[in-house]
């Protein structure tokens, strides 16, 4: 049997390296047929994304993927054919050595996080020779257009997507499974975001609005930041509660999967980071992202990029009030005057949405791209095929 693909991953915080990073061996293994190695310093971020996952294990074998816990110091193992370095989460030393001493030796290659800014198009499958050892490694970027890597898109999600949204009977069985009773009435939000956002604002603007709206955020600090709204300093999971035109409702975390359905059957999705960023455009609904913080407000330079790529698809009023609400929610300033604005514009947003993310299909996936590069790089330095 060929080497396995190794992916490594160090969580920094939350859920999305690991979110991404598992997407990806789970593409690499279902579509291609690769042995994938998943090395991941804690392993436990990746136990809310999937049902029965062993926080403990040393390693163990999900959806195709071997997952191990990236031992601390660095166990000798013979690398794979191809080292993805994700989110550029340095490599041990022994990896290194290893990589340095086979022959020949693996295509290496740093996935970067993603950004729709300008730059990454230089910047994508630009190499960087190793300063010691005989090794070179590739920078690989995500993106919005063909000069990038592009976005994770498992081959059959969208004619999932689409037969999903077609099928109300579908829909109602989904609502059933998070416990309520068929389909919520009003329009019905998502909302995943940082705890520190300004969640109260928003409230106060949906239940102060003539419009109904069903509110679904996922247990934990999301849930918590929400609570104060109805005096209370935490709201479990399953509790649903109610102020003017708003109910709120608290869902399980859900695994990683049945997250994009909550996203396909919602009409407004509240995202953040990275991953569910990407999701929420495939769902081809309405979105507001939220960038992950970073220091001198480079996310929203990120946001300000991604918001004039995706405004294109909008009319122009319609993309500003989008734009507004988005800068409003990530930089905590006049959200209820943004919603209220946002609101105003009726239902324009839906075939915006939808045809952004046509748009995007119309790329190759970023999985597809990886396996194409690796291979091209494999080929260039006399490697047999992958
Ligand atoms: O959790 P995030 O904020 O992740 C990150 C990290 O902060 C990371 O350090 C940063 O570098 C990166 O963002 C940009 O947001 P993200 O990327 O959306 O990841 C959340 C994951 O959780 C995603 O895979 C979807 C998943 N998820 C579920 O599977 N079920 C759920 O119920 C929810 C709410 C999320």
């Amino acid at each position: 049997m060929s080497k396995p693909w190794e992916i490594f991953c160090k969580v920094i915080d939350n859920f999305g390296d690991a979110g991404v990073c598992w997407r990806l061996a789970r593409q690499l293994a279902a579509e291609y047929g690769f042995g994938v190695r998943l090395w991941i310093d804690e392993p436990g971020a990746l136990a809310p994304l999937m049902p029965d996952f062993d926080r403990e294990a040393m390693m163990q074998h999900r959806a195709g993927v071997e997952v191990r816990r990236w031992p601390q110091p660095w166990a000798e193992v013979e690398p794979g054919r191809v080292v993805i370095e994700a989110f550029g989460c340095a490599l041990p030393d022994g990896v290194l050595n290893a990589m340095a001493r086979a022959s020949p030796a693996p295509v290496w290659i740093n996935l970067e996080y993603l950004s729709a800014e300008s730059w990454v198009e230089e910047h994508h499958g630009l190499p960087s020779r190793h300063p010691r050892l005989p090794l070179t490694k590739h920078f690989f970027f995500p993106g919005f257009t063909p000069a990038t890597g592009g976005l994770l898109r498992e081959r059959d999600l969208l004619a999932r997507r689409d037969a999903f949204q077609r099928d109300p009977a579908a829909r109602w069985r989904f609502w059933e499974t998070l416990g309520l009773a068929g389909e919520p009435v009003g329009r019905k939000v998502s909302l995943f975001c940082y705890p520190e956002s300004p969640v109260l604002e928003l409230l106060e603007a949906w239940s102060a609005g003539t419009e109904e709206i069903f509110c679904l955020v996922p247990q934990g600090p999301v849930a918590a930041a929400c609570a104060s709204f109805w005096g209370r300093t935490a709201l479990p999971c399953g509790a649903q509660e109610h102020r003017g035109a708003l109910t709120l409702r608290v869902f399980p975390f859900l695994a990683q999967d049945v997250f994009d359905t909550l996203l396909w059957a919602c009409d407004l999705n509240f995202v953040r980071g990275e991953d569910s960023f990407v999701r929420a455009q495939w769902a081809a609904r309405p979105m507001i992202w939220q960038p992950y913080r970073q220091d001198e407000n480079a996310h929203l330079a990120k946001l300000a990029a991604f918001l004039l790529r995706q405004g294109a698809y909008f009319p122009e009023s319609a993309g500003k009030a989008l734009a507004d609400l988005s800068h409003a929610w990530s930089g905590g300033k006049h959200v209820q005057d943004a919603w209220s604005r946002f609101a105003a514009q009726g239902e324009v947003y839906l075939p915006g949405a939808k045809a952004w993310a046509s748009h995007l299909a119309g790329q190759p996936d970023l999985c597809r791209q990886l396996v194409d590069f690796a291979e091209k790089m494999a080929i260039m330095r006399g490697s047999p095929r992958l």
